[in-house]
């Protein structure tokens, strides 16, 4: 029963503060760009379209984020005929800079090589402290050293595309933003493009414009290995996302998630009907389910890119990259097939990865909140539903409190049947120097970036 209870997002947006900032510091920009465009027919078209859009959306201007060659508001009502694809003119490496963008004195660039358990430990400890909060600062994401070893060192990972800031003195590591290498499909054709992830900045640096000078860093970086676009997610709408998701949530553990303040029972509800109500069997049901092994690396790697190639935004997979994302690993990442124990044939797939969250509000025993997330399933076998009830045992099974999911691929076909509540936050996804020319419904996005 999703509607008797209410759960809040902690994973889905950055703290509201984000959005203020945004809102205030870029604000006078769009008045001076009005009066630029006095003498200039286009741009004050471009500045009339602009403050329409703000008028009646209240949406904040964007100071970095206008000069950017991403969509922007405002592309579908000037009426243009815009194409999709590149947005920028073609480049070389040879045109971009050698040099690190300017910092602030005393600041200096690095890379974080993250076979360095010392260099590990300072970005864990960066995120521990510094990265994605909800909104009221209950809840900030924890991920473990583990997690990050695997997600930015997937095959053909660069050291220099995980970027840092140190204070030149103490060389504290305040500031990160990395990059990944991904071939990803976008309306039925393919780009070679960098998944940005882990922009986070030591949180008594916030609002000085720090942001603008790391991503800008992150795509010279990327241009001078010849890739000219890249994917990202963030719960603050930047321009323009390309398609807007939502998390559900799926109690697995009703008495914990209330104690915690992540889940309120509605008010005609008891915690003995909730617990009740949230009951799974001990034992997932399909037959022939069993972990994943390296020997089910190519017939996976075969049902997956099969399923994939289905959506209009999805990652295509090498068998290496297979190997490394979708291969069991403690504590990471869980995966399952379901193998026809007459045929071999691997028929089906469940996957999700552990994202714990601390819990920074002090009113609770508990430390951590312990997060699944779905990561890709497939099902072909048994209805997505039957597969997905045991993926919720599974990670019940794993002690997971939560079982995360957005409403991405299929999923909206089992979120209410399987009793997820819907979150309170969205997860824009974006595309850097790509642009689309139609919005692109969750039901065709099939890219988890973790
Ligand atoms: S999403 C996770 C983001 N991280 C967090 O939420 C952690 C906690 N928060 C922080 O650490 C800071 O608040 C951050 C902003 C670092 C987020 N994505 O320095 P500022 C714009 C993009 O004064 P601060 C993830 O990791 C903002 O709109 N831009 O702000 C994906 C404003 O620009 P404009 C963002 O609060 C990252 C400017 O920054 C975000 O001190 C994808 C203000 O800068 C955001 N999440 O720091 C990055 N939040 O005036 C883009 C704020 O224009 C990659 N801003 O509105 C682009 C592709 C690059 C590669 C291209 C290769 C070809």
């Amino acid at each position: 029963m999703p509607e008797e209870s209410e759960t809040r997002s902690a994973e889905a947006s950055p703290s509201a503060k984000n959005d203020a900032s945004a809102t205030s510091s870029s604000a006078p920009r769009g008045g001076e760009r009005e009066n630029e465009g006095a003498a200039d027919v286009g741009s004050l078209l471009d500045a009339l379209v602009r403050q329409r859009l703000s008028d009646a959306t209240r949406m904040p201007t964007h100071e970095f984020w206008e000069t950017q060659p991403v969509g922007q508001f405002g592309d579908d009502v000037r009426g243009e005929a815009l194409k999709e694809g590149p947005i920028d003119a073609p480049k070389t490496p040879t045109e971009v800079s050698e040099e690190g963008g300017a910092l602030p004195p005393g600041y200096e660039w690095c890379s974080c090589d993250l076979t360095c358990e010392k260099t590990q430990e300072e970005v864990y400890e960066l995120l521990t402290n510094n990265y994605v909060e909800d909104d009221d600062a209950m809840f900030r994401f924890q991920y473990s050293q583990e997690f990050l070893k695997w997600a930015l060192r997937p095959p053909g990972y660069h050291v220099d595309w995980h970027v840092g800031v140190r204070l030149k003195v103490t060389k504290t590591l305040v500031a990160f933003i990395t990059g990944v290498p991904a071939k990803v499909q976008v309306n039925g054709r393919e780009i070679e493009l960098a998944e940005i992830n882990f922009l986070c900045i030591h949180k008594k640096l916030r609002s000085k414009r720090i942001a603008p000078t790391l991503i800008k860093e992150i795509t010279r970086r990327v241009n001078l290995r010849d890739v000219w676009q890249a994917a990202y997610t963030a719960g603050v709408v930047l321009p323009k996302p390309i398609s807007r998701a939502r998390y559900w949530h799926r109690s697995l553990d009703i008495r914990k998630l209330v104690e915690i303040g992540f889940t309120r029972l509605g008010r005609d509800n008891s915690m003995s009907r909730a617990v009740q109500a949230y009951k799974l069997s001990p034992k997932p049901k399909s037959e022939g389910l069993r972990h994943m092994t390296k020997d089910d690396v190519p017939k996976v790697a075969a049902l997956l890119s099969k399923y994939l190639s289905k959506f209009a935004v999805a990652p295509i997979l090498s068998e290496a990259e297979v190997e490394h994302l979708l291969l069991p690993r403690e504590d990471v990442v869980y995966s399952y097939v379901v193998e026809d124990e007459k045929t071999k044939k691997i028929t089906d797939f469940i996957s999700f990865y552990n994202l714990p969250s601390q819990i920074i509000h002090g009113n609770t025993k508990h430390k951590t909140l312990k997060a699944a997330y779905s990561y890709y399933n497939v099902a072909t076998s048994v209805p997505l539903v039957e597969l997905m009830e045991d993926a919720l045992i599974l990670a019940k099974c794993n002690d997971f409190d939560v079982f995360n999911a957005l409403d991405l691929m299929e999923n909206n076909t089992f979120l209410r049947e399987l009793k997820f509540g819907i979150g309170d936050g969205n997860l824009h996804y974006y595309l850097y120097n790509w642009r689309v020319t139609h919005d692109i419904e969750p039901s065709q996005v099939a890219l988890v970036l973790t």
